[in-house]
């Protein structure tokens, strides 16, 4: 039996356990929600009148509904490790890690137990609570499932989170994967399905809904947001947030990242973005996803200190932590902890 009724900013909220439902794929059968997500569908419209209300009244909005549901003065933190570089065979035009252009970044092979676990360490040491493992790959390849199997492993007995994104992924191979101890599967949408074509040509929309779906069905938990900045409209910023916050149920960890600007690939010269746009894309997430974390991702080193506070305000609460993302530089853990000690976050 479905509860269906609709709220104050039209969204339908429909409380369905037993089914998982994709807004741009046909449906399929999957394992019950995770027990702290609910299905809950919100129309496009509704997202773009949330996108255009007066900034005030969108913070305002945000914030409460951060209230409701989180702690407001904690941030949780994630760190990042690229655990297979460069040298990948698709196009997205935002990547330096893409072996179609010429960025700087060399290939390199995927790291050894030895090499991550050091890293997981010192992430520890610095008060990271979940560790990602990045790789430059299209999609994990069997022969190489057992090798991160280990490394998953080796992060989780260190007793970290364990998070990786490794590109496109089986049910399968998910399963093997949940099997090791990973909690957490990063899987970007990126973009508007209708301007995904612009961005990527070597795969389609429908092939990343397919991953989340693996993901799913595994019981894993499901981390997928996209990249604000990329010469999008409003309305496509807004095209985003409807297809994460329609998943059913919608992840549990929402990566909003800024576009960085990477010399040699094609979004290099794309025109910078305003500020208050990324905001209020973070906004418009906590409001639509309000008990996932959302996470303030890529391009915080060319932010200024004020606008991470109001991404903060807007309700994001999760951060990538430590001097590197993947390829690109992240803050240093001393400039972090400046502005949370000005902010009065505590860390979680
Ligand atoms: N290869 C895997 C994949 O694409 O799913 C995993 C690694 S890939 C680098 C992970 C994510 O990093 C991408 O989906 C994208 O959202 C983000 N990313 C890559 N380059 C970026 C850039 N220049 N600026 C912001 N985010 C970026
Ligand atoms: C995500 O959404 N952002 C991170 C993580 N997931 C893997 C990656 C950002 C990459 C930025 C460009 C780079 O450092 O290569
Ligand atoms: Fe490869 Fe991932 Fe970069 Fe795309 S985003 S080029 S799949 S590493």
């Amino acid at each position: 039996m479905n509860t269906t009724q609709t709220d104050r900013t039209d969204r339908t909220v429909t409380q369905k356990p037993t089914e998982v439902r994709m807004s741009f794929q046909p449906k399929a059968a999957f394992e019950p929600l995770a027990p702290s997500t609910q299905v809950e569908s919100w129309s496009l419209q509704s997202i773009e009148h949330l996108f255009d209300l007066p900034f005030n009244d969108l913070m305002f909005k945000a914030q409460g509904v951060h209230r409701e549901h989180f702690s407001p003065n904690e941030v949780q933190l994630s760190s990042l490790l690229s655990i297979k570089t460069g040298g990948c065979p698709e196009d997205c035009g935002y990547c330096p890690q893409s072996a179609h252009y010429d960025t700087g970044v060399e290939a390199s092979k995927l790291l050894d137990v030895q090499a991550v676990t050091a890293a997981a360490l010192e992430a520890k040491k610095n008060g990271a609570s979940r560790f990602c493992m990045g790789a430059a790959w299209r999609e994990l390849n069997d022969r190489d499932v057992e090798k991160v199997a280990q490394l998953i492993s080796a992060v989780k007995a260190m007793e970290l989170e364990t998070c990786c994104t490794l590109g496109m992924l089986s049910q399968d191979q998910a399963k093997a994967l949940k099997g090791a101890g990973l909690d957490y599967y990063n899987h970007n949408l990126d973009t508007a399905p209708e301007i995904y074509g612009d961005i990527i040509s070597t795969r389609v929309y429908e092939d990343r809904l397919k991953t989340l779906a693996s993901v799913r069905s595994a019981g894993m938990n499901v981390c997928s947001g996209g990249i604000v900045g990329m010469g999008e409209s409003r309305a496509q910023r807004a095209g985003l947030i409807h297809q994460l916050a329609n998943l059913g149920p919608y992840p549990e960890s929402v990566p909003i990242n800024h576009l960085v600007h990477v010399e040699g690939t094609p979004l290099a010269n794309t025109k910078p973005l305003d500020p208050m746009e990324f905001v209020r894309t973070i906004a418009v997430a906590r409001i639509t996803m309000p008990k996932a974390h959302v996470r303030l991702s890529a391009g915080r080193q060319e932010m200024g200190e004020a606008v991470q506070a109001m991404c903060f305000l807007a309700g994001a609460n999760s951060i990538f932590y430590g001097d590197k993302l993947l390829t690109t530089g992240n803050p240093e853990w001393e400039r972090d902890q400046a502005l949370f000690a000005k902010l009065g976050i505590q860390t979680v």
